[in-house]
C-alpha cells in the first residue's frame, strides 16, 4: 500500500524591510487555510520567512539588527503558526533567524546567530531544528557589490549536523524520516548524503537566492541560476532516493530580485510541481513516500556499493588541492 502525505510548498512573496513579522505571519495563515481547504498535511515555508532578506543590509554594530532574530519559538508573533497547526492538523516547517544567549563559562553571557529551520508537528511540537552549516556571502560590507549578502557577518555556521527524524506527519501511524537543509545547502552533495546515510525520505529546504550571481567574475546567464538551484535539489533527491519540498521567497524585495521557482521533487530526480509566479503561491502535491525504495535497493543501495575507504578527501580536506604533474 502507498504511504501517501500530501505536502505544500508555500512560497512567500517579497517581504519588505518596512514590514514586520505579523505582515508575514498573516499571509503565512492564509497560506495555511488555503492548504486546508486542498488537504495538505504538511506545509513548508521558505528560509527567514518572518522577514525580509536582511543580511543584504549591512549595519556597523550586529546588535543594531537584532530585531530581526527570534530569541523564542515560538514568540508572541509566531504562536498564530502554532496554534493553526493544531486547529488545521498540518504540520510546517519554519525557517527563522536564531538568537540564543548563554552563559559563557566565564560568568557572562555570549550571543549566538544562527540562520535556523524548524519542523512542527500538526500537535504544534517542534520534532526538529537544523542551524544552517554552508553560510554564502561574505563577512563584511563590500563596496564593490551592488547587494551586500552578510550572512558570514550575521549567522555562526550550525551546531547541529544534519539531523534526521522519524516522526508521524499526516494521517499514517508509522513515521517519515525528514531531515532539513537551508538554502546554500543544497548545492553540496555532502550535506545531502549525510542526509542520505540516514535513510531520509523527505528533505525540507527553505531558500531566498538572487536572480543574479554577484560572487560571479565571469559571466552567470539569468536562467541559469534556475537551473544551478533545480538541478541540485534533483541531483540531491535521485542519488539519495529521497523527495524534496524546496521553497523559495520570491520577487523583488528591498529592490532586489529574488527568483523563486519553488518545486517538488520525486525519488527519481523529476520535478513533479513547481511555483510559476513571484508571489505567495500554494504548490501542492500527494508523495508516496514508497517511491523512496527504488533507489535504496538498486543503485543506491549504499550498503552495498559505497567505498568510504577512499573518500578521506571529503573530511580532512576543505579546498582543492592541484594534482601531481605527470
Ligand atoms: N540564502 C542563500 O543561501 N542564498 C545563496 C545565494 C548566495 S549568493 C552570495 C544560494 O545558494 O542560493
Amino acid at each position: 500500500m502507498a504511504r501517501r502525505l500530501t505536502v505544500g510548498a508555500a512560497q512567500l512573496g517579497a517581504i519588505q524591510k518596512s514590514e514586520g513579522r505579523e505582515v508575514a505571519v498573516a499571509r503565512m495563515l492564509a497560506l495555511m487555510e488555503e492548504g486546508h481547504r486542498r488537504g495538505v498535511e504538511l506545509i513548508v515555508f521558505p528560509e527567514l520567512a518572518l522577514t525580509t532578506f536582511f543580511p543584504r543590509h549591512w549595519v556597523e554594530r550586529i546588535e543594531e539588527a537584532d530585531h530581526w532574530y527570534e530569541t523564542e519559538m515560538p514568540s508572541a508573533a509566531t504562536q498564530p503558526l502554532f496554534d493553526a497547526a493544531r486547529r488545521l492538523n498540518m504540520a510546517f516547517h519554519l525557517g527563522y533567524a536564531e538568537l540564543v544567549r548563554e552563559p559563557d563559562g566565564a560568568g557572562g553571557v555570549r550571543t549566538r546567530r544562527f540562520n535556523t529551520a524548524i519542523l512542527v508537528n500538526a500537535e504544534g511540537r517542534i520534532v526538529l531544528k537544523y542551524r544552517k552549516v554552508h553560510l554564502p556571502g561574505h563577512a563584511a560590507f563590500d563596496p564593490a557589490r551592488k547587494v551586500q549578502h552578510l550572512e558570514k557577518y550575521y549567522f555562526e555556521v550550525g551546531d547541529l549536523g544534519f539531523p534526521v527524524v522519524k516522526t508521524r506527519l499526516g494521517k499514517r501511524e508509522e513515521g517519515v524520516n525528514v531531515g532539513l537543509l537551508i538554502c546554500n545547502d543544497r548545492r553540496w552533495p555532502e550535506a545531502w548524503r549525510v542526509l542520505g546515510l540516514q535513510s531520509v525520505e523527505l528533505v525540507l529546504l527553505g531558500y531566498n537566492t538572487p536572480s543574479i550571481n554577484q560572487e560571479a567574475k565571469g559571466w552567470e546567464a539569468h536562467h541559469l541560476r534556475v537551473f544551478h538551484s533545480h538541478l541540485s535539489v534533483q541531483a540531491g533527491c535521485y542519488q539519495n532516493a529521497c523527495w524534496s519540498v524546496a521553497v523559495a521567497k520570491a520577487g523583488i524585495e528591498d529592490g532586489a530580485e529574488l527568483f523563486g521557482h519553488s518545486i517538488i521533487v520525486n525519488p527519481q530526480g523529476e520535478i513533479v510541481a513547481m511555483a510559476d509566479t513571484w508571489e505567495d503561491q500554494l504548490v501542492t502535491y500527494d508523495i508516496d513516500l514508497d517511491r523512496c525504495r527504488l533507489g535504496r535497493v538498486s543503485i543506491f543501495d549504499f550498503a552495498r556499493h559505497r567505498r568510504p575507504e577512499h573518500y578521506g578527501r571529503i573530511t580532512s580536506q576543505v579546498g582543492a588541492v592541484e594534482p601531481p604533474t605527470v
